[in-house]
């Protein structure tokens, strides 16, 4: 994609003047220090935004408390409709923003579009939801009385957001909150600001043309610091935070020493069984989509295969042969397939899982390294490499979020595969290949996979919105998205109204005065 046309479309998201800042609505402000973002795809400067003060913080906090009063009042089927003109800019914008995803985060441009789908979808899925943000009724034990339950606004909810899904996953969130009646503090990752400040464009003008109070959706800006200004701050009563699990663990101990509620999104160390019974062809596409897609930095990435070992030797071969057709390059350039990892630090980490796998008695069959030279100069190119390795390495144990991928064989049935893919401390996403219906059965039972995803004959990446996201043990619990997800937005209540002049107890107590 040529300069000119990038420029333009980052005209039309109006994020082209720097030192933008801390925002609720379109008000932007802020004294604190400049956060620069550079573009992994060349290096270049695109942009910078000031970070947050506490001061600035409490400035968005007011906002926000005060526009929740107004907001939880208006009917979830109207807030849906703001939600609906919220879809349609993006569908307009879809484009430009899509570039920018590309161009701030790295991923290929069809999957910086696909990660705009995921938000338009995820704000139609809210739409249809806030005509149904259904209780449920109960029986009572007591004559003349009616029991039910409902939902109400939760109040602010703050968002933690990483940088590989900079866009869709604060949408996720933000779509189902604000049906739900509430609004929304949102940090994103210092990696990727700019993707926020042209998504609070979107919606502050949306709230300005229908005269809502611009609290409704706030922005911060920062590092860790700033994220604690939110962790530890009784008037968020849900942090959803999206990250490694060491950030996470840090979130949820700070939010539950306050009783807050925490959904949790951290890592995946995903894996694909092949079993005899696979049918190659797709294997190779879901391995080789998963573990170069966005270049290994989805937290779905497929991190594993669990191949058996009759069929070991070709799907090694296949996947080598595949790996040589990878075309690695700028992202927003449609015939290339990878782009570039986030930053320097992470080609870092990415060196570093190569040594310690090799280390550690590993074999590399892809070598991978740092690619050099024109196209490159940014320094965060490089290639998708695959080891043999066994679960049991530290470093196979590990989510390095990098095109890595490690290949580990099992023998006999099904059920030692899954013994494998279920030995890690992670929980996201799995996989199974196969066309023997026992086998895929047995591997969505209670003692198959124990991810929060599951899947047959489908990678390990690229959920569906409709579905809820996220995982069990070290990847946090919680789930976003689709299903029933919006509850997590919301307090329950259990309401029993008596319409008699009697007062009967439950539980057949008698107590007469
Ligand atoms: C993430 O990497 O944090 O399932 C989210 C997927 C995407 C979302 C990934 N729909 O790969």
């Amino acid at each position: 994609m040529e300069t000119s046309k990038l420029q333009k479309s980052l005209q039309k998201l109006n994020i082209q003047d720097v030192n933008k800042g801390t925002s609720t609505g379109s008000k932007s402000f802020g004294n604190g220090e400049l956060i620069a973002s550079y573009s992994p795809v060349d290096g270049k400067l695109i942009g910078k935004v000031i970070s947050t003060t506490k001061q600035d913080y409490e400035k968005v906090i007011e906002s926000a408390q005060k526009a929740f009063t107004t907001w939880r009042l208006v009917p979830a089927p109207q807030r849906g409709e703001i939600v609906r003109q919220f879809g349609d800019k993006l569908r307009e914008l879809k484009q430009p923003l899509g570039e920018l995803v590309s161009y701030e985060m790295g991923k290929s441009l069809q999957e910086g579009l696909g990660e705009v789908q995921e938000m338009i979808d995820i704000c139609d899925f809210a739409v249809g939801l806030s005509r149904q943000l259904h209780g449920l009724t109960m029986h009572s034990e007591r004559p003349g009385h009616r029991m039910y339950e409902q939902y109400h606004s939760l109040g602010i909810v703050g968002i933690i957001s990483a940088f590989n899904f900079p866009v869709a996953v604060w949408s996720w969130n933000t779509a189902l909150a604000w049906i739900c009646g509430d609004v929304c503090v949102w940090k994103a990752s210092e990696k990727a600001p700019l993707c926020s400040i042209a998504c609070q464009h979107i919606i502050a003008n949306i709230l300005k043309e229908n005269n809502l109070p611009e609290g409704i959706s706030c922005i911060v800006n920062g590092d860790y610091k700033v994220g604690e200004f939110m962790t530890t701050d009784k008037r968020i009563p849900l942090i959803s935070a999206t990250g490694s699990i060491k950030m996470g663990k840090i979130v949820a101990k700070t939010v539950a020493e306050r009783l807050g509620r925490s959904l949790l999104e951290l890592g995946g160390n995903n894996a694909i069984i092949i079993t005899p019974n696979a049918d190659l062809k797709i294997s190779i596409i879901g391995a080789v989509f998963g573990a170069v897609g966005t270049a290994g930095q989805r937290c779905t990435s497929t991190r594993r295969l669990i191949i058996h070992e009759s069929m070991y030797e070709q799907v090694k071969n296949t996947l080598v042969d595949a790996y040589k057709q990878l075309r690695i390059g700028n992202p927003l350039d449609e015939k290339n397939h990878v782009g570039p990892l986030i930053d320097k630090d992470a080609v870092k980490m990415y060196e570093n899982a190569l040594k310690k796998v090799v280390e550690e008695g590993g074999n590399l069959l892809v070598e991978g390294g740092v690619l050099k030279g024109e196209g490159y100069e940014s320094g965060c190119y490089v290639k998708p490499a695959i080891a043999e390795a066994k679960n049991a390495f530290e470093i196979v144990q590990h989510e390095t979020f990098a095109p890595i991928l490690y290949l580990i064989k099992y023998s006999g049935e099904v059920e030692n595969a899954i013994e494998i893919q279920n030995g890690v401390v992670q929980g996201l996403s799995s996989a199974i290949m196969t066309t023997n219906l026992r086998e895929a059965e047995k591997f969505l039972s209670v003692a198959g996979s124990d991810c929060g995803i599951a899947n047959v004959n489908i990678g390990t990446s690229g959920a569906e919105i409709g579905g809820a996201f996220g995982g069990e043990k070290e990847t946090g619990g919680g789930r976003e998205s689709g299903s029933d997800a919006w509850k997590i937005y919301m307090r329950r209540q259990t309401n029993t109204i008596n319409y008699t002049s009697n007062l009967p107890l439950a539980q057949g107590i008698k107590f007469d005065l």
